[in-house]
This record gives structure tokens, C-alpha cells and sequence, in this order.
């Protein structure tokens, strides 16, 4: 390190477990390198692959360096504009459609997860300050699984994940840490290395797998029937915990009169395993063991996700194993949710709350074209890789022709980008102010800026106030969103006094020394009150029967073609499953050639039974194809992979949503506004070229 040196900290603000502190090395105004930051309680000091190669992101030759207006869209062909031109451009429009609508309907809003920071919240404030726009709602990740825990629990906790390392049994059931959160790793080779059995449950051997003691390969979206086998087989031993039920939750007899008629061969059928493995994990699985679960987002992404879910919140209960140590059922957590968000509460003058009209995020293509009254004609993407992420592609490309103009804010030309109309270029974590919360530990990071913008770009709040700056220059009063706020006034409203407390500072700058952890308990549920109804937890649940769903946590499938994604079986009889790549998050990450030099090509994943029965070797070109779309690979085979199942690897931005329809999970409304999308629950044929 030179005397020149200055280091920043810095948070990452992608959708990943980790949410990691890093600093940052910066030289004459160039920063040069960055590190984990080892005040972070639970990064330790250490990011992934990706977060090491933040340098290569923030002078990527491909970023965008200043806004750019497209001579016809997917011409191509891009003009450089000056801010002052672009803001022009937005805000005309913006005005012109509310004379000619009467409302800010036409205006909308599709904004997900490329940065979870506090202050990128502010697109979503103007838009609420203007009145009542369009704006896409739901998630297409965890929503299921919210609604799951909700109607079990009440809240979505997650315990201290050292807490690991005092359980007898881990279950990573449908989680890949190993590619998708490294950083529980080190708890789990502690947890292993004293005595700890890992079990993994996957339809995959993935790499985590490989790490386990035990592995069982579930067929996918049947873990609800694995677990009432489970559950029938520990009531049947005597392996549950009668005191913990009978105090500790409602619906307990229920539930035991389910367990004693449901068939056993019906639930090992619709699992597809056999006795010895009900037996095999029920030996690691019962009230005599402390048993810490994972359930894993990729558990959830398929029909029948949110019961499923309940279904393993159910065994937990079970077992006696939630509120003690090294225990408990680990999907997310709220309680890190700790912002008011004041950021998103600005509201038209006179104006009772902020109102907008909802379009499902995961639906959004239809939902785009269903929504006439009025028509969308300004669609505002940030955050967001909509033609990458999101299903029904050719709809959704269909659906874009009737919108007269798209604006995305991002940090490169993505395939989003490129079928706008303007594009406006936005800052990295190293080049503005921020806060960061995670999904799944209790640190609160600050990332304060290192360098000047890169070229011309600004962030998202300085966007939103540019332009709400233009509004009100040519209508007074247009929005209320301030435009003179700075973003260290907008982070120091949200550290009110309780929250310092609950971090344990004075002021938030402290911040600046280092991450901090909320106070909370180290093991989730300790105090066994849970915020159901009934104060206990749910295992009968009146509010899923209200939503119309099983009342019962556990409940096998009736339906059983609803496990083909509701397609008959034939002529699309392969799953298509979605993995999320190591060295990718999401879309992200993957221009960084250094990253992706060892696997440049993307491939088909077969199994080889199957390879065989379709005729196809190693190295052939493949065509798989469903009623949606088609894509061509190349085919390496591999018996990790479930029979009937396949998988595309390093897909990076081939388009595989061309395949991917919109099917709703069965739960997911009640937390995030909207059903989650059974991404997994896709089914393809093959054929060699
Ligand atoms: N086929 C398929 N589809 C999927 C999934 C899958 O596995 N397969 N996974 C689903 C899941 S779980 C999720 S969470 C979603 C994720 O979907 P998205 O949230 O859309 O995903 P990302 O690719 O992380 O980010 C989108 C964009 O945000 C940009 N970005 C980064 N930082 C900023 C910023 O500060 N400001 C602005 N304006 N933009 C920024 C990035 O460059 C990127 O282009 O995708 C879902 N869709
Ligand atoms: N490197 C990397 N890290 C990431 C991301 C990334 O794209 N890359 N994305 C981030 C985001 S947005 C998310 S949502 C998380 C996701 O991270 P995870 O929670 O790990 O979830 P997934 O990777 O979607 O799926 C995990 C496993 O579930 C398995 N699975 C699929 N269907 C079933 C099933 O029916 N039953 C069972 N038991 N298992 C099943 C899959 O085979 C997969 O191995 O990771 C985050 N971290
Ligand atoms: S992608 Fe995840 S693990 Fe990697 S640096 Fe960012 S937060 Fe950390
Ligand atoms: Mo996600």
C-alpha cells in the first residue's frame, strides 16, 4: 500500500446470501484493488470470485459511459446525448402522456434486484410522487417460500449461521451453497469437522453435494411427498417430540391423524424413493438430534414450492428442532428489514398514501398487453434484465412493440438495454453512497463512494432527482419528490434512535469504521412466540385455507399431472431445471473474460440413459425445444444430473427464458404481492441435430 492509498468500504449490492463488506484501494483517484472487509461479522474479510474482479467490472471497456438515444429501436444504431437532453426526452414524455391519459398509468415502472441498496429505492420515490403510476410487482425469486414460512411461523427468521456448528444433523435441502453462498461454507466444514452429519437433498449431485455425508436425489418438486414419508415413519418409531408439539404448536392432532392414514407407498411413489432412505434419514432426523435446515430457493421454484416448504416446516416441528440450538428451518430473513424507507414515501400533494397500478412481475408480458386502460407507453427498467430474467420472451417482445418509448438505467448495453430507446448509464457500489441490509445475516454495511463517477454515469437517486428537477421546471408542483436532498441527509433520516440502539452506535458514520450487527437473537425462535394467529406455530393454518390452499402443512399430491407443469406428459418429457451459475449473479458478472476463460461455451447437461436413448454422444449438437421456443447446444453427459431431467450450463445470456413460461407457485401473494414463478417446472423435448 502506497502513502497515497485511500481506502473506502464498500458493500456488494447484488441479490446474493452474502452481501459482503469490502474495501476498497484507491490511487490518484483510480481504484485499484479491492479485498473482503475483515471487520465484516460474517464475510470475514473474504468475497467471491466475482466480488474480487469489482476492479475489471468498474472499468470495463463495454460500460456504458454516457446516456444514448437509439435511431429506431433495435436499430443498433446509438447516438451519444448529453443528460440535459436525455432528461428532456423522459420528462416531454412523461407530460404528454399524462395529458393525453389523464393519469401516470402509462407510465411504468420494472425494477428488480441488480442493486438491493436503500438509496436505489429512490426510482421507486419519484415514481410514487408523481401519483398513480404502473409498476411491476412480486418477485420471481423467493416468493413461495415467504409465503410458506409466513403461514407457519409468521415471520421469515434466520438464525446466526455459527449457530450451524452446534448441530448434529445440516440439511441443505434444495440450496447450493457451494456455488451460491460460499460464505456459509466455513460454518458448515466447522459443523462437519465436530461431528456434524451433512445431508444434501437435491435432484442434482451438485457441488455441494459432493461435500455431503449423504446425499439423496429427490425427484424435483416432490420434497412435500419425501417429507410426509419422513414424517409418517418418525411419528410411527416414536422419533417426535410429543411435549414440543403439544406446546409449541397448533394443529398438532391434525396432523397425527394425517400421518397415521396417508399411504406410505402413495408418498414413496410420488418421491420416487424407497424405505431405506426414509429409514437412513430418519436416523439423523428425529427429537434426539439437533437438526439445522436449509431450504434453498431452488426448492421452491416449482408448483407446488410453497407446500413443500411447509411440508419440511412441519418435519422441523416435528422433531422438536426450532428455537434450540442448532436447530431450526433457515430459508430468509425480514428482520433485517430495518429501513422505514422514507425514501419511497413521497406522495402527490393532498394524497392519502402512494398508489400505483400492479402488473405481476413474472406475468409481465401478458399483463403489459392486458393493461389498456390506459396502455403502457413508457416503460422505466432498472435494476432489471428483463429479456434475460423474465419468462414468455416472445411475448414480452411482442408486448414492448406497443410502448413508445423504454428507458433503462444500467451499467452496460445489456440485451435489455439494447432494445431501448435510451439508455441511461449508471454508477457502481465504488462511485456513490449506499447502505445495505442481507436476506440472511445480521449485518448492516455502509458503502461509501471511492472514485468519481466513471465517465458520465450517475446513480439511481441522482437520476431520479434530475429528473424530477426537469418536471417541476416545466410544471411547478409536478412531483414532490425532493431534488435537493443529498444522499448522506436521505441515510442519516433512516438511523433514528431506535435503530442505533439496535446497532449499538451513536451515529450512523460509525458505519464508516466498520459493519455492524443488529442485536438479535443468535438462534432463531429462541423464545418459541411466534407471530401466528395462534402464537404457535402452524401446522394447521386458517389463513392458507382463507388464500385457498391446504390448511395442513403436510398434504400429498392429488393431481399428479400437476407435476408436469400442468403440460400433458407427452411431447415434452424432459425438466428443464434452472441453476444459478457460480461465477455469475444472474445476468451479472458474466463480460468478465478472466472469469469465464476455463468454460467459455455454454452446454446441455444429459444424463448418459438418456443420452442413449435419444442416440446422442458427448459433443453433439442438440435441439431442445418446447411450444415456446428452441435452443442449440452442445451436449456433454453426466450421471449428476437426474434421469429425466436436464440441465444448460454457462448459460450466460443465451436465452433461455425462450423456453420458460409463465406458472405460478401455488403460494407467494400474501408477502410479495404477487405468485412466484415455477421456473423448474419447465418441460422440453430433444432431438440430435
Ligand atoms: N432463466 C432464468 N430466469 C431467472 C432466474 C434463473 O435462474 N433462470 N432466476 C430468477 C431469480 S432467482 C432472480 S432473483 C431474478 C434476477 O433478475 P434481475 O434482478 O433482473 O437480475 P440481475 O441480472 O442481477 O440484474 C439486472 C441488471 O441490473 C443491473 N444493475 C446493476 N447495478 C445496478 C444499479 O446500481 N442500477 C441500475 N439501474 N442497474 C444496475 C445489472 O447490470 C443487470 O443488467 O432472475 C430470475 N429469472
Ligand atoms: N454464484 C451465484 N450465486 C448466487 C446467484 C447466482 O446466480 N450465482 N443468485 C442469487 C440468487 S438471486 C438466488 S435466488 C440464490 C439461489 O441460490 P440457492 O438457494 O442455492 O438456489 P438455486 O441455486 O436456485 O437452487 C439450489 C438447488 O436446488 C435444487 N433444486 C431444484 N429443484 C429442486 C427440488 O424440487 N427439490 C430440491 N430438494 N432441490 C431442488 C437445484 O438442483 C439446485 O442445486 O443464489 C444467490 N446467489
Ligand atoms: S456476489 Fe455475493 S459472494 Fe460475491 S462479492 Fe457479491 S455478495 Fe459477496
Ligand atoms: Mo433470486
Amino acid at each position: 500500500m502506497d502513502i497515497s492509498d485511500v481506502v473506502t468500504r464498500h458493500v456488494c449490492p447484488r441479490n446474493c446470501y452474502s452481501s459482503c463488506g469490502i474495501l476498497g484501494y484507491t490511487r490518484n483517484g483510480k481504484l485499484y484493488k479491492v479485498e473482503g472487509d475483515p471487520k465484516h461479522g460474517y464475510t470475514k474479510g473474504k468475497l467471491c470470485p466475482k466480488g474480487y474482479h469489482y476492479v475489471q467490472v468498474v472499468y470495463h471497456p463495454a460500460r456504458l459511459k454516457s446516456p444514448m438515444i437509439q435511431e429506431h429501436r433495435g436499430s443498433g444504431k446509438w447516438h451519444p446525448i448529453s443528460w440535459e437532453k436525455a432528461i428532456s426526452l423522459i420528462a416531454n414524455k412523461i407530460i404528454e402522456l399524462y395529458h393525453r391519459y389523464g393519469s401516470h398509468q402509462s407510465l411504468a415502472l420494472n425494477k428488480y434486484s441488480g442493486n438491493m441498496g436503500l438509496l436505489h429505492l429512490a426510482v421507486e420515490g419519484l415514481f410514487g410522487s408523481l401519483g398513480t403510476t404502473t409498476r411491476a410487482v412480486g418477485s420471481p425469486c423467493w416468493s413461495a417460500g415467504l409465503d410458506a414460512v409466513y403461514y407457519d411461523f409468521g415471520q421469515s427468521r434466520t438464525s446466526d449461521l455459527s449457530d450451524m456448528t452446534e448441530a448434529d444433523t445440516i440439511i441443505l435441502w434444495g440450496a447450493n451453497p457451494v456455488w451460491t453462498s460460499i460464505h456459509a461454507l466455513p460454518y458448515i466444514y466447522e459443523a462437519q469437522k465436530k461431528g456434524a452429519t451433512l445431508i444434501t437433498i437435491d435432484p442434482t449431485y451438485t457441488a455441494t453435494a459432493e461435500k455431503s455425508d449423504l446425499y439423496i436425489q429427490v425427484r424435483p418438486g416432490s420434497d412435500g411427498a419425501l417429507a410426509v414419508a419422513l414424517g409418517k415413519w418418525i411419528v410411527a418409531h416414536g422419533l417426535h417430540d410429543e411435549s414440543f408439539l403439544q406446546h409449541h404448536t397448533h394443529g398438532w392432532p391434525e396432523l397425527k391423524a394425517y400421518l397415521a392414514h396417508v399411504s406410505m407407498e402413495e408418498a414413496l411413489a410420488q418421491c420416487g424413493q424407497n424405505m431405506e432412505t426414509i429409514q437412513a434419514l430418519a436416523q439423523y432426523l428425529n427429537k434426539d438430534r439437533a437438526v439445522f435446515i436449509w431450504t434453498g430457493f431452488g426448492l421452491q421454484r416449482h408448483i407446488k414450492g410453497g407446500q413443500n416448504m411447509r411440508a419440511i416446516h412441519a418435519l422441523a416441528a416435528l422433531t422438536g428442532n426450532i428455537g434450540k440450538k442448532g436447530s431450526g428451518v433457515h430459508f430468509a430473513q425480514d428482520q433485517s428489514l430495518i429501513f422505514k424507507q422514507q425514501i419511497t414515501k413521497y406522495k402527490p400533494k393532498g394524497a392519502k398514501e402512494v398508489t400505483y397500478r400492479p402488473l405481476d412481475i413474472n406475468n409481465f408480458a401478458a399483463e403489459l398487453i392486458n393493461a389498456q386502460d390506459p396502455p403502457v407507453k413508457l416503460l422505466w427498467i432498472s435494476c432489471r434484465n428483463l429479456l434475460t430474467q423474465n419468462p414468455d420472451r416472445s411475448l414480452l417482445l411482442q408486448a414492448l412493440q406497443s410502448v413508445e418509448m423504454i428507458v433503462t438505467v444500467d451499467l452496460f448495453l445489456t440485451p435489455t438495454a439494447a432494445l431501448s430507446d435510451i439508455v441511461l448509464p449508471t454508477t457502481t457500489p465504488f462511485e456513490e453512497w449506499d447502505v445495505i441490509t442481507s436476506y440472511w445475516h445480521p449485518w448492516v454495511s455502509i458503502n461509501q463512494p471511492a472514485i468519481a463517477p466513471y465517465y458520465e454515469s450517475k446513480s439511481d437517486l441522482q437520476i431520479a432527482q434530475l429528473l424530477a428537477q426537469q418536471l417541476n421546471s416545466q410544471i411547478p408542483g409536478f412531483c414532490t419528490f425532493p431534488t435537493d436532498k443529498t444522499p448522506e441527509q436521505w441515510i442519516s433520516e433512516e438511523f433514528d434512535e431506535e435503530l442505533l440502539a439496535k446497532l449499538g452506535i451513536s451515529h450512523w458514520k460509525e458505519l464508516l469504521q466498520g459493519p455492524k450487527r443488529l442485536e438479535q437473537p443468535r438462534t432463531a425462535w429462541e423464545d418459541l412466540h411466534f407471530p401466528t394467529p395462534s402464537g404457535k406455530i402452524e401446522l394447521y393454518s386458517e389463513r392458507a385455507k382463507e388464500n385457498h390452499l391446504p390448511p395442513l402443512a403436510m398434504s400429498l399430491e392429488t393431481d399428479r399431472t400437476q407435476e408436469h407443469g400442468g403440460q400433458p406428459l407427452n411431447p415434452y418429457p424432459y425438466r428443464l431445471l434452472v441453476v444459478h451459475e457460480r461465477d455469475q449473479l444472474n445476468s451479472q458478472f458474466q463480460n468478465l473474460p478472466s472469469l469465464h476463460s476455463s468454460h467459455p461455451e455454454p452446454y446441455l447437461l444429459l444424463h448418459p440413459r438418456l443420452a442413449q436413448k435419444k442416440g446422442i454422444a458427448p459433443g453433439d449438437r442438440v435441439r431442445i425445444y418446447n411450444q415456446k421456443g428452441e435452443l442449440i447446444l452442445k451436449t456433454q453427459l453426466s450421471s449428476t444430473v437426474e434421469e429425466q431431467t436436464i440441465q444448460i450450463i454457462h448459460a450466460r445470456q443465451l436465452p433461455i427464458n425462450s423456453l420458460i413460461t409463465f406458472i405460478p407457485t401455488d403460494m407467494g401473494h400474501k408477502v410479495t404481492g404477487a405468485h412466484g414463478i415455477a421456473l423448474s417446472d419447465t418441460f422440453v423435448a430433444l432431438a440430435r441435430l
